[in-house]
């Protein structure tokens, strides 16, 4: 009889954005990746029952469960996925790691620094597995754009140029969502896009030096969403304050002599999720655009002078990583795969032991950054990334 192949059970606190790309993940992965483990989709959790009970049945979980706490109890379940709004992450987290579940949670880590250096040392007394996902590292583009810079095709870097462009917000009737509210989110922009242009930066630069930044939120009251401010109450009183920041953009220098520019916004009318960076090196630029996301455009210097220029490469080759896992050349992949090949990786390391980035530590740095940049627009100077 074959080896019974391990299985890891699996069991997800929220069912809406995040819930429904995690939940594709883990149907998919075992479809176009070959595994140390079968994956089974044990319960997925919502404090609203009818809610979380029909995306249990659309999404193909087991189960479904109303209270995270249950959730995590329970002893037919190995990973606890957590994609609930941000202030919950830190007691879900806590709670999985000492119940001696292996943990995947959305980003970002915590509604601070402090709450995610606590989440870090949790994981590690518990010595469970831990991943926080920055689910755009693991897009063919963006390792490629990795793999030429690790094989110095770049040569010293000189600039990172980061944008995470959006425009969801432009309407200022836009309904007062938990994304606007300091107490659920922690930050606007800046926590919820600028960490993956962080994040993307540790990944293919290194580590930050210091950094000095700029906010603001142009619209500061927004209607409260439909039944929450008394139908019959006097219009005034239906809106509630936005108390976080629309847009973040700071300056970073980086400690390999790199400089950095960063902007995150949800006021770029015209971009819809304008994740982008450009690397300029003495060798040669890479520039990668989430809305073009199969793509990356290259400029080496070492190209004979008469074929220097940008070149766009169609990262769907088989040679390009995950690529080949999916179709033949050019028939390209989405914004969901990159969630795939993040799950495939973090249960393969699971499951063989290997290490797995980005982690609960990785988490935390740009946790550290984050709030650096936050002090900094506080102060009105630069901060130094290693004294927060
Ligand atoms: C909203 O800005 C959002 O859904 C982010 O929260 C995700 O992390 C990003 O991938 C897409 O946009």
């Amino acid at each position: 009889m074959a080896n019974e192949k391990l299985t890891v059970n699996v069991g997800m606190v929220g069912y809406k954005f995040m819930g429904k790309a995690h939940s594709h993940a883990y149907r998919d992965v075992g479809m176009f990746f070959d595994m140390d483990a079968s994956v089974n989709m044990k319960a997925i959790c919502g404090r609203d029952e009818k809610a979380v009970r029909q995306a249990a049945d659309k999404f193909g979980w087991a189960g479904y469960e109303t209270d995270w706490r249950a959730l995590t109890e329970r002893d037919d379940i190995d990973l606890i996925d957590i994609n609930a709004p941000s202030d919950a992450h830190k007691d879900i987290a806590i709670a999985a790691a000492k119940a001696g579940k292996h943990i995947l949670c959305e980003k970002p880590l915590a509604l601070s620094l402090q709450d995610s250096r606590e989440m870090l040392a949790a994981v590690r007394e518990a010595g469970v597995r831990h991943a926080i996902c920055f689910n755009y590292r693991f897009l063919p583009a963006v390792q490629l754009a990795k793999q030429l810079i690790d094989e110095g095709r770049l040569g010293e870097i000189h600039h990172y140029r980061a944008t995470y462009l959006q425009d969801w917000l432009v309407d200022p009737m836009f309904p007062l969502a938990w994304r606007m509210q300091k107490s659920v989110a922690g930050s606007g922009a800046h926590g919820d896009i600028n960490a993956h242009s962080i994040d993307l930066a540790h990944f293919l630069i290194g580590d930050f030096d210091r950094v000095v930044g700029q906010s603001k939120t142009f619209v500061t009251k927004r209607p409260l969403p439909s039944g929450t401010g008394g139908q019959d109450a006097p219009a005034a009183a239906q809106m509630g304050d936005v108390t976080v920041d629309d847009t973040t953009s700071f300056l970073a220098q980086f400690k390999n002599g790199a400089l950095g520019t960063f902007e995150a916004t949800r006021f770029a009318t015209g971009w819809k999720n304008g994740n982008t960076f450009e690397i300029n090196g003495s060798r040669g630029s890479l520039r990668f655009n989430l809305e073009r996301l199969n793509e990356l455009e290259v400029y080496l210097l070492d190209d004979e002078p008469h074929l220097q220029g940008f070149r766009t490469i169609k990262v769907t080759e088989g040679v390009h990583k995950y690529a080949g896992n999916w179709w033949p050349p050019g028939h390209i992949i989405g914004y969901e795969h990159s969630f795939v090949h993040i799950v495939y990786e973090f249960i393969q390391s699971i499951v063989t032991g290997g290490s797995f980035h980005p982690d609960f530590a990785d988490g935390v740095k740009c946790q550290q950054v984050l709030e650096a940049v936050e002090r900094s627009i506080e102060s009105g100077a630069w901060v130094n990334v290693d004294d927060v």
